[in-house]
């Protein structure tokens, strides 16, 4: 590879810890390197070291002694951005890294801007842009799934899925342009229903994508599980005894939370984002503040993935099926998950509660467990259910899991022109217009993996075709 370009450098490594690691790249990253390195054993020449060679030795600035280091050479282009690289491990004392990249930078070396190493490493080819976005991913995936996804993509699982998609699209394309380039002659090369067929095809696998973007963005901000009910159930009862934290104002009156509380935990390898909300109240309600928090309820509910509806043991099955109904209601299409929450299980007997648990389930179609705030009981089967209500399964194949906004919106416009040009088929429109809008599915597809190449239909055409002419 020709190394073109500036000389980088930047600590890789933040705060804390005994060791920090600062990053050089680019062409002379070496030579840079052997201006302030002196090697411990004065016969080895870094100068001509071979890639994977690991040095001792010290920083010095001129003869001022800075730091022994252990320095990292990697010889492009087996290296992360492809360049010739060097790591220098130092001690983590910010005065010393501060210090190192001061006498880099009088070495000639360039601060990198942030994401400069691994956007070098795209341009490089070591990496395709989604790829590269699921480094970012992988650095700040806080919990077991999220890790899960962004390795996945790190791997190349989710643009492997795009790309076949892309070759796909543009052996259609390359037959649609095949007939414009002959359209004088009036051929059709190949039949429209084999065509709608493949549109079909490619489109339902797209929108699948696009549509697991929903779990996907959640397992990587927290599954928002609503917490609603009428006031005074023990909504923020529930929350506390979940986080095992005083986290929300717990009191007998009526309306005691007035907006949200949120909080996030880790349960079964998932990230949960808790949201304690103002009680539902029935009937006509004056104070403006609980006007505004039940307005603010009904959005989080809308929003949610799972509702926990939270209801007393004392009340009745038709009662508790009714407000799981009206739940239900304001989840309308979205596919939340709704479990019923029956508290305050420590004031009715064991009896009580079997004989309302049958009369439930014959009402309503959502899971009930009995709980109790209060006694601590109950909670565990309440989490078992929780975890449940999230459809793991599709984790099990992770590169169809779409967790990065960008490749959403592009799905999206890749679903529309797909649209787009099975309507034009329908409709009996110029090929030249449905070309457009496949044209238009394909550079959305490469926007996902960075790799828009006009030339690529042209191309795709002379490599399966002998045109001849
Ligand atoms: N016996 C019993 N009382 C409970 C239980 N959980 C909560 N309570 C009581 O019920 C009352 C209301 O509890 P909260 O947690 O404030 O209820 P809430 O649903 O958040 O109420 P609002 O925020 O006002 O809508 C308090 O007096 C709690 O001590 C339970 O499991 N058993
Ligand atoms: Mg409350």
């Amino acid at each position: 590879m020709v190394q073109k370009g500036t000389t980088i450098c930047a600590p890789a490594t933040s705060g804390g810890g005994a060791i920090a690691l600062i990053r050089v790249s680019g062409p002379k990253a070496i030579e840079t390197l052997s201006g302030i390195f002196k090697p411990a054993d004065i016969h080895v020449d870094i100068l001509n070291a071979k890639g994977y060679t690991l040095v001792f030795g010290s920083i010095y600035s001129h003869d001022e002694f800075i730091d022994e280091v252990l320095v990292s050479i990697f010889r492009s282009p087996l290296s992360y951005t492809g360049e010739d690289m060097a790591e220098i491990s130092c001690h983590a004392s910010s005065f010393i890294q501060q210090r190192i990249i001061e006498i880099l930078l009088e070495q000639g070396a360039e601060t990198a801007s942030p994401g400069e190493f691994t956007q070098r490493a795209f341009m490089n080819g070591k990496m395709d842009l989604s790829q590269a976005e699921a480094v970012a991913d992988i650095i700040a995936s806080d919990s077991e799934a999220a890790h899960r996804l962004a390795a996945t993509q790190l791997r190349g699982g989710f643009s492997g899925e795009i790309e076949k998609l892309r070759q796909e699209l543009l052996s259609f394309a390359s037959l649609i342009e095949l007939e414009l380039d002959f359209s004088e002659e009036d051929v059709m090369f190949a039949d429209r229903f084999a065509m709608t067929e493949t549109i079909i095809k490619i489109k339902t696998l797209v929108d699948s994508l696009a549509s697991s973007f929903r779990l996907g963005n959640a397992i990587k901000k927290g599954i928002p599980v609503v917490i609603a009910g009428r006031p005074n159930v023990g909504k923020s009862s529930l929350l506390n005894v979940l986080l095992q934290e005083e986290r929300a104002i717990v009191s007998e009156i009526p309306g005691t939370t007035r907006d949200t509380v949120e909080e996030v935990m880790h349960l079964g390898g998932l990230l949960f984002r808790f949201i304690d909300t103002a009680g539902l109240r029935e009937g006509e309600v004056k104070d403006e503040v609980e006007i505004k928090g039940i307005e603010r309820t009904r959005l989080k509910v809308e929003n949610a993935d799972v509702v926990l509806a939270v209801t007393e043991a004392t009340d009745t099955a038709a009662g508790i099926a009714e407000f799981a109904n009206s739940i239900s209601g304001l989840t309308g299409s979205s596919g939340a998950k709704i479990i019923l929450v029956i508290n305050k299980s420590d004031l009715v007997s064991q009896k009580q509660a079997g004989a309302l648990k049958k009369e439930l389930s014959t009402l309503c179609s959502s899971p009930a467990v009995f709980v109790s705030a209060k006694k601590s009981s109950g909670i565990e089967e309440l989490k078992e259910q929780l975890i449940a209500s999230i459809e793991t399964g599709s984790l099990n194949s992770p590169q169809y899991i779409v967790t990065n906004v960008r490749h959403y919106e592009a799905l999206k416009n890749v679903s529309s022109s797909l649209q787009r040009a099975l309507e034009g088929f329908r409709d009996g429109i110029p090929t030249v217009l449905i070309a457009t809008d496949v044209r238009q599915a394909i550079y959305y597809l490469g926007l996902i993996t960075g790799r828009i190449t006009p030339d690529d239909i042209l191309g795709e055409i002379f490599s399966k075709f002998c045109i001849g002419k």
